[in-house]
């Protein structure tokens, strides 16, 4: 892609509505724009960095044996009735009227329509275990929509409901969700700390949030330092029940109802910091499933309500919390898996023949390499192309000058540690598109 080309509207100045890191710099470099409170219009930049953590979440759904379907955003009002939640669920549910008068409503999350779906067309436990998902955007009234996408009103959420025939299966199917986010966030480059959880209006009785350690975090948790430690190539291949269990047995509580007389880990192995919650998993049981009269025949001919469990990713927030993690005082900096473009190609001269001739050489040849390239053909200053790409927070900016390009050298910049290495255009070419 052409800079020259491409919609990237940057701001220089700070936005003054702005109180986080990640909503100043997703709205300075022009990665979203507001249209209502909590709600964003997703421009190029931004979209390629949702769409990749989309990605990973979706290969890690789908390694974990789970199969997406894809739900609709609008729901009728009789399955929450059915369920109980249409009332319960209170003002934070957009309620909608169609010309027919029924009632319709902007989904918050889907665990009703995904049992209706479930009991219209299972009927036996030899079909169990199953597990659905969708990433599908959802609606939720907020109160105080905040920190830009990361509490929207709007907001797009991937979430899976498990369904088993016993508990015992059950809580197989939850755990097989655990690995599958610890593996997730870690593919993403964050340390998420599984912290025990409430189940609020989600309702059941084992829950986890998945809170991303960093600074801005909205909640404060106390852990034991082993987590953090805990060694994520040991759960390849098969799930191991006893690991996993001793790393949910391994102590993380949110501040409130951290007791620091009766904590369980030796103060110099405790940590506090802030957390931001990217993920939440429920196991809940027959909650809905009783309710809705979803049941299933067992071996045994009996009919019996279905076990359930949902779990949900911040597909969108996590586009925030990564750059809360990932910044400086000049931009952001995407790791490498989530990155817009791999490489931003910086021309210091675009009047320059020779430097003009030989980034369209470059750009060529990486893209034909399948390495995706941010090409700065602008005719401006290098100052402003510096700060730019700075601000975009690539992970590579290839500077080519024509002082360097005498010598056939030209310059690599890694965006992360600010090193800088001089190198001919062929090792630059073969080291970008290895
Ligand atoms: N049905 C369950 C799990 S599928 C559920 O809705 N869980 S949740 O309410 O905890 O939401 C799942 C995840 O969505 C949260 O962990 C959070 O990362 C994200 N999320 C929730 N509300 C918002 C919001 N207002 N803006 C952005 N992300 C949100």
């Amino acid at each position: 892609m052409r800079l020259s080309s491409l919609f990237m509207p940057t701001l220089k100045e700070n936005p003054a509505d702005a109180q986080v890191t990640s909503h100043r710099l997703m709205l300075r470099a022009g990665l979203i724009r507001q249209t209502s409170a909590g709600i964003y219009i997703w421009l190029p930049m931004g979209l390629r960095v949702l769409r990749k953590i989309e990605q990973i979440v979706r290969e890690e759904q789908d390694r974990a044996g789970a199969q997406e379907i894809l739900m609709p955003t609008i729901q009728p009002a009789e399955l929450w009735q059915e369920s109980g939640r249409y009332e319960a669920y209170g003002k934070e549910m957009l309620r909608i009227t169609d010309r027919h008068d029924r009632e319709m409503l902007y989904g918050p999350t889907n665990e009703e329509m995904v049992t209706d779906l479930f009991r219209s067309n299972i009927k036996s436990y030899k079909d169990l275990p199953l597990m659905l998902y969708h990433i599908q955007w959802k609606f939720r009234d907020e109160i105080r929509p905040r920190f830009g996408i990361m509490r929207g009103r709007e907001f797009l959420m991937k979430d899976n409901y498990s369904f088993d025939l016993n508990e015992e299966a059950g809580r197989i199917s939850y755990n097989k969700m655990y690995v599958a986010y610890l593996r997730t966030f870690a593919r993403l480059g964050l340390v998420a700390i599984p912290v025990r959880a409430d189940t609020g209006a989600i309702g059941g009785d084992l829950s986890h949030e998945f809170q991303i350690l960093a600074e801005t975090g909205e909640s404060t948790l106390y852990y034991d330092k082993a987590i953090e430690d805990f060694d994520l190539a040991s759960l390849t291949g098969d799930i191991d029940a006893d690991t996993i269990e001793k790393l949910q047995n391994l102590y993380a509580m949110e501040e409130e109802k951290h007791d620091a007389d009766n904590c369980p880990v030796a103060p110099e192995n405790l940590r506090r910091a802030k957390g931001i919650e990217v993920g939440h998993i429920f196991f809940f049981g027959t909650k809905y499933s009783e309710s809705m009269n979803a049941r299933v025949t067992g071996p045994d001919g009996n009919l019996v309500p279905v076990e359930m469990g949902s779990y949900g990713v911040g597909v969108s927030r996590l586009v925030g919390a990564l750059i809360e993690a990932n910044h400086d005082e000049n931009g952001i900096i995407w790791p490498e898996v989530v990155a817009p473009y791999k490489v931003g190609l910086i021309n210091l001269r675009i009047k320059d023949e020779a430097c003009t001739a030989a980034c369209g050489d470059i750009y060529q040849r990486l893209t034909d390499k399948s390495v995706d390239v941010l090409y700065d053909d602008r005719d401006m200053g290098a100052g402003g192309k510096f700060a730019d790409m700075d601000l975009s927070g690539l992970p590579w900016q290839l500077i080519v000058g024509p002082r360097g390009l005498k010598n056939g050298l030209v310059e690599l910049k890694n965006r992360a540690t600010g090193d800088r290495q001089e190198l001919t255009l062929e090792d630059a070419i073969n080291m970008l598109g290895a």
